[in-house]
């Protein structure tokens, strides 16, 4: 998007970001807070819904996944009028939706960030089985960079992760499925909050952060994921766009204004 001065010169270019991801309408996570994060990152943001969850803080007690011709429809639309310069997906709920995606992928010509959001963070189920494989199969050699926390990775790899050694070898792992980067999020580790960034060069960084004890982490995955697409639509290298989301994040949570009598939501306007 072009902003015209006064004269008619060209201000700036706006960045645009979309995402692809569920509705969670207590805000904390899904395309609401991938929303407020692209907002704060100063990107105007775009949401594609695959699905809807009915939750609050305490509890996800219902979720419905749209149709994929819906889904397709969707993202066709604001394809075709407000290109974004970054992607991410979240919660895509079954396989039928993630082939959707996977097909259009194809023809993205900008970074995709694949959050393989498997489970709520409460622990509910957001992709089945079917879905987990199609996801590997099909949309991961796809993604510009893929985003699992500990126990996502896990279940793509099949061996645990649980340390920075696991984790490592994870990220090698899921990058010989086709990711082009790999950040493995450590943020349940025992120890402290490190993050493992595989790139496809080869390089490995490490991002740490003190780990934080709270209840008020809901969200955190989308929300990290969404800075980080965010700083890419920006042109933001890689490496430069996940520290400055990890400092985000930290911050977010650390500043969480402890709303609702769950797992309460971040501070994305810090
Ligand atoms: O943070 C993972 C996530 C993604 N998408 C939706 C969610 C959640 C976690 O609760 O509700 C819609």
């Amino acid at each position: 998007m072009r902003h015209e001065g006064g004269d008619g010169y060209t201000l700036r270019v706006t960045p645009v970001a979309l995402t692809i991801a569920g509705s969670d309408p207590s805000g904390g996570a899904g395309l609401q807070a991938d929303l407020k994060t692209f907002l704060r990152f100063g990107v105007y943001g775009e949401a594609v819904v695959t699905l809807i969850t009915v939750q609050n803080t305490r509890v996800v007690s219902r979720m419905e996944v749209l149709s994929p011709e819906l889904v397709r429809d969707q993202i066709e639309a604001v394809m075709g009028d407000i290109p974004p310069g970054a992607a991410k997906t979240g919660a895509l709920g079954n396989r039928a939706v993630v082939e959707a995606i996977a097909d259009l992928a194809a023809d993205f010509t900008f970074p995709l960030v694949v959050d393989p959001v498997f489970l709520s963070t409460g622990g509910t189920p957001l992709l089945d089985e079917a879905g987990r494989a199609a996801m590997a199969k099909r949309l991961l050699p796809r993604a510009f960079l893929l985003t699992p926390n500990l126990e996502e990775a896990a279940l793509l790899v099949g061996f645990p992760v649980e340390d920075l050694a696991s984790m490592r070898n994870a990220a090698e792992v899921i990058a010989s499925l086709g990711a082009r980067n790999v950040l493995i999020k450590g943020g349940h580790l025992k120890s402290e909050a490190v993050d493992i960034l595989l790139l496809h060069n080869g390089k490995v960084v490490e991002f740490y952060a003190a780990r934080l004890t709270t209840r008020n982490t809901h969200g955190t995955g989308c929300s990290y994921a969404a800075a980080i697409t965010a700083e890419l639509a920006k042109g933001t290298q890689l490496e430069e766009a996940v520290g400055r989301a990890k400092r985000f994040i930290t911050q977010a949570i650390r500043q969480a204004p402890g709303l609702g009598g769950g797992m309460g939501p971040l501070n994305h306007a810090v």
